[in-house]
């Protein structure tokens, strides 16, 4: 049993990183990532507002392993803003792999909101960036638009859909995430820490066949 969830004028789709590189085949390939592609298309035909965001690295970010000589990815690191996870080099600007997946069908998307292009700094929240203190812009993109909810769909659910739907209610946002369109990556405890986070954030999961009209 799922409650109906009805899209209204004030609601924003935000279909997080649906790139190559997080699908099979892709530098850091999310299980089953791919997925996660007909139900976004499906959702965006649902909603007033949709908007995308793209995972945007600059060749050697500190994110990636390869910029930590002896670490390997998937490995935590103290970083000058706190512990972050190491990657596979991925989702670099310019690169085939960060581009969108191409049977990601969403014309009406409204915006890209680029994230984690600052070498320095990475950025799993479309709101801020990893530092918790430096925004994106789309807090404000989304009020001078008069939005008021958000709801999320992408990759990877226990990264950046979780942090930008925490973000969200920071924010003063309302926040849902449609699960049966997102997919994980979990690793070391990752998704169970998201669903426990969410779950105070006040974050209501929902499925996408609940969404109704
Ligand atoms: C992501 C890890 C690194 C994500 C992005 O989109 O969830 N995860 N960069
Ligand atoms: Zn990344």
């Amino acid at each position: 049993m799922t409650d109906r969830f009805v899209p209204a004028e004030t609601d924003m789709l935000v279909l997080v990183d649906i790139q190559r590189d997080f699908c099979p085949g892709g530098a850091l390939a999310v299980p089953d990532g791919d997925a996660v592609v007909p139900v976004a298309n499906r959702l965006a035909r649902r909603f007033a507002h949709v908007i995308l965001t793209q995972d945007w690295h600059a060749p050697g970010h500190r994110s990636f392993a390869s910029a930590h000589p002896g670490r390997v990815p998937f490995e935590a690191v103290a970083m000058p803003y706190g512990t972050q996870v190491l990657w596979p080099d991925h989702c670099v600007q310019g690169t085939e792999g960060a581009e969108f997946h191409p049977g990601l069908d969403v014309p009406m998307a409204q915006a890209v909101i680029r994230k984690g292009f600052r070498p320095e700094i990475d950025s799993y929240s479309a709101f801020s960036e990893n530092d918790g203190r430096t925004p994106t812009g789309l807090a404000g993109l989304l009020r001078e638009r008069g939005v008021r909810r958000c709801v999320f769909a992408g990759l990877a659910l226990d990264f950046c859909v979780a942090f930008s739907a925490e973000d969200a209610v920071r924010c003063g946002f309302e926040a849902l995430v449609v699960e049966d369109g997102c997919r994980a990556i979990d690793t070391g405890g990752s998704l169970a820490s998201a669903r426990a986070r969410l779950a105070t954030a006040g974050v209501r999961l929902i499925r996408s066949d609940g969404i109704g009209d």
